[in-house]
């Protein structure tokens, strides 16, 4: 547990008058929640109601947070999991006056939610969107409203919180030690996530994270006794978690009581159930009512009278509430950051190098030189024959394999380039080798048992998420938000289960990796639940996700180059079980071509005019490369067209206009797609007279050739599909 600043708790009793205070900022935090929820006529204001003490009490008396600069790195992170409270955190930062900052990390001079922006509460272009949402909000640490993703993101960020301090304190100098609070609901303790990443969490014995749980019994169908019966202290409790409840939510000192047992927890993460009750305060019991939809104006009203509150006034911010958050964490936050800040100076001065990699890792930087390993396959390697003989022979590897070289060529340079697999690292080949990379985890002796002999700590670079793709998505969002290079790894058939977590990566445009193996029917005899068929399509689907697909090991090394250069979206690097031989490049166009996302990697039309194109991504360019050499040796004007990234490709053509008609010339509207997996969407590239190569169903166990027997990927079928499509548009 990392040093707790004095909190209002240790200050002994609290005055009558400054109970009054405290109550009267709680409910200013409900009433801004009620009225901009009447005024927007949408939106739920029972638990920002309900969970007004909790909040004060942790933001105000707890949370390490300067509201002046709400990025600077080692602030405590609140993450809201019960995104549709989400007038909540709007009425706290409101109230804490947290400043904005924009897009270049610069501050704008202005107060991150104003009263304006909540008066116009989910209206077009007010700070204050119907869901929390990064990057659009300062001071939101993640996008939440699909339940639960908060509270597994939240075990990424306290991942990332002991990773940064095990690996950049020094002696004297603990610049990174803070502490991140979820606060969720029943909605986020059903959902199956919670379940994985608490797991991971208490295995992980993440002591700098708690949740707080709003165990209201409510949810929209009305009392949770519909679904959920569960015993959920002794389920965290079996995790190995700190459990502790407050019976009632509107019980101050029990709260202080919780977050202090908290603090002074070790070893484990807290679970803080606090019991509370939904609803206006007029009409507490009427639970069913109170959940979902604003009340009207008469029974706002009606509830302000019941507080105390000026029944007529909407948005009424009582100067006294300013100056509560301005004394409490205002003064707080300022004096943490301003010491950090001054501590930060002496920490540049005796370790200049450390302190430039925080910076670095902050603006999301790469270092000098962090390319400059990435090596170039050679198009052919010695081998030895069975008699000993040694011979030259074309070079080949698996996607996965070149991908594994080239991450630890690239991890070496950045020591922020940190990551791991669902329990299939020795298939996705991600570890991390090189002599100091070792493992992440609570420090512990050797662990020889069962896999690599590794040192295991905090500082530790390869990680372990276990077989929950689920959670290893929300995790790698939540260490990606505390600006490290996360990597996630799995089979690309099961890209399913991460699914939720890289929409908000996407919506977020966070730069998280994922690096999917076994990328189609081509990982042969596990049959149709192992061979990926939608999934290429599905991820294309998500706006703003740059998928990968490169096509031999070249192309896998300029993917890797090109991956680590991009800062503000999620990838998808899709890599084959099986072997790809070396392009020749002296006879076909340099890789660097997949910076733009499809290139022209052989052309047999010097007029540019040909009379077919084929594209392909991933191992079917080998495909397309020997048809095109067919086609070649029977005269015919071909064109062989990688394709890596589609996403890529059209933000290049954006750009550059002239490029799509250099790549795919509109006049030649004879093309042929080959890709392992479903058609669907390739019409964009094909037109409406060209033709895909693909699967129009799953796919089946056998080995891999029997396969593309079976779905017409041979040479002889891809011919042949080329030759009818060259027909019709004759
Ligand atoms: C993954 C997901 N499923 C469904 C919803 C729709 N939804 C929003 S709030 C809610 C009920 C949440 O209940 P609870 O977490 O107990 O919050 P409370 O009603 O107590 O505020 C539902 C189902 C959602 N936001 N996310
Ligand atoms: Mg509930």
């Amino acid at each position: 547990m990392s040093d707790a600043s004095k909190t209002a708790s240790d200050h002994g009793a609290r005055s009558e008058a400054h109970k009054k205070i405290e109550q009267t900022t709680i409910n200013t935090i409900r009433t801004l929640a009620m009225d901009a929820v009447q005024t927007a006529n949408s939106g739920h204001p029972g638990t920002p109601m309900a969970m007004a003490p909790v909040c004060y009490v942790l933001w105000n008396e707890f949370l390490r947070f300067d509201a002046e600069d709400p990025i600077w790195p080692n602030r405590d992170r609140f993450v809201l999991s019960m995104g549709h409270a989400s007038m909540l955190i709007y009425s706290l930062l409101h109230l804490a006056q947290v400043k904005a900052v924009n897009a270049a990390y610069e501050q704008v001079g202005k107060v991150s939610v104003t009263l304006d922006d909540i008066k116009t509460f989910r209206q077009l272009d007010s700070r204050c969107a119907g869901h929390p949402e990064y990057r659009w909000t300062s001071g939101i640490e993640t996008t939440t409203g699909p339940l639960v993703q908060g509270y597994a993101t939240s075990v990424g960020m306290a991942i990332a919180a002991k990773w940064m301090g095990t690996t950049y304190n020094r002696p004297d100098f603990e610049m990174f030690g803070h502490d991140v609070y979820a606060m969720g609901g029943d909605g986020c303790m059903m959902e199956g996530a919670a379940s994985e990443a608490a797991s991971l969490a208490g295995h992980l014995k993440l002591d700098n994270l708690c949740w707080i749980y709003d165990n209201n019994k409510i949810s929209i169908e009305g009392h949770t006794h519909w679904s959920f019966s569960e015993d959920v202290a002794t389920r965290f409790i079996a995790y190995g978690w700190n459990v502790t409840r407050v019976g009632d939510a509107n019980d101050l000192d029990m709260l202080r009581r919780a977050f202090k047992n908290f603090k002074e927890t070790t070893g484990r993460p807290t679970l803080i159930i606090v019991d509370s009750h939904i609803g206006y305060g007029s009409s507490l019991q009427d639970t069913h009512t109170a959940h979902g939809a604003p009340l009207g104006w008469e029974e706002v009203e009606k509830t302000k009278k019941f507080y105390g509150w000026p029944e007529k006034e909407r948005f009424l911010v009582p100067a006294e509430s300013l100056k509560c958050f301005a004394d409490g964490m205002g003064a707080r936050g300022k004096k943490l950051r301003d010491e950090w800040m001054a501590k930060f100076d002496g920490y540049k001065a005796k370790h200049p190098d450390l302190a430039e990699q925080t910076v670095m890792i902050q603006k999301r930087q790469l270092p000098a030189g962090w390319d400059k390993n990435i090596e170039t396959f050679p198009l052919t390697v010695k081998k030895k024959d069975k008699d000993g003989t040694e011979k030259e022979v074309t070079n080949a590897s698996s996607g996965r394999a070149a991908s594994g070289k080239i991450l630890n060529q690239i991890a070496k340079q950045v020591p922020w380039l940190i990551g791991g697999s669902a329990d299939l690292a020795p298939s996705t080949l991600t570890r991390l080798t090189f002599e100091g990379a070792d493992d992440f985890g609570p420090p512990q002796e050797l662990f020889d048992h069962h896999g690599p002999k590794t040192k295991i700590h905090w500082g530790g670079r390869n990680f372990h998420y276990g077989i929950r793709e689920l959670a290893m998505g929300s995790i790698i969002n939540g260490m990606s938000l505390s600006k490290v290079r996360p990597y996630g790894a799995g089979f690309f058939v099961f890209s399913d289960f991460s699914r939720p977590a890289i929409r908000l990566a996407a919506i977020m445009e966070i730069p998280v990796i994922y690096v999917f193996t076994h990328d189609s029917i081509g990982v042969g005899e596990d049959g149709p639940t192992h061979q990926p068929i939608e999934h290429l399509m599905a991820l294309r689907a998500i706006p703003g996700l740059i998928t990968l697909r490169p096509g031999d090991p070249n192309e896998v090394a300029e993917a890797w180059r090109t991956v680590m250069q991009i800062r503000h979206e999620p990838v998808c690097l899709i890599l084959s079980r099986q072997d790809m031989d070396v392009l020749d490049r002296t006879k076909y166009a340099p890789a660097s071509g997949l910076q733009n996302g499809a290139y022209v990697v052989g052309c047999n039309a010097p007029d540019g005019k040909p009379e077919l194109i084929l594209m392909a991504t991933g191992t079917e360019l080998q495909m397309a490369v020997k048809a095109y050499e067919a086609l070649k040796a029977d005269g015919v004007k071909a064109r062989v067209v990688s394709m890596p990234s589609w996403e890529i490709f059209e933000h290049h053509c954006q750009k550059h206009p002239e490029y799509r008609e250099s790549v795919l010339p509109a006049s030649c509207t004879a093309r042929v797609s080959i890709e392992q997996a479903g058609t669907f969407g390739w019409e964009r590239y094909v037109g409406t007279k060209g033709a895909s190569v693909g699967m129009s169903s799953f796919g089946a166990s056998a080995p891999l050739k029997e396969l593309q027997k079976k779905f017409g990927f041979t040479h002889e079928a891809i011919l042949a599909k080329c030759k009818a499509v060259m027909a019709a548009n004759k």
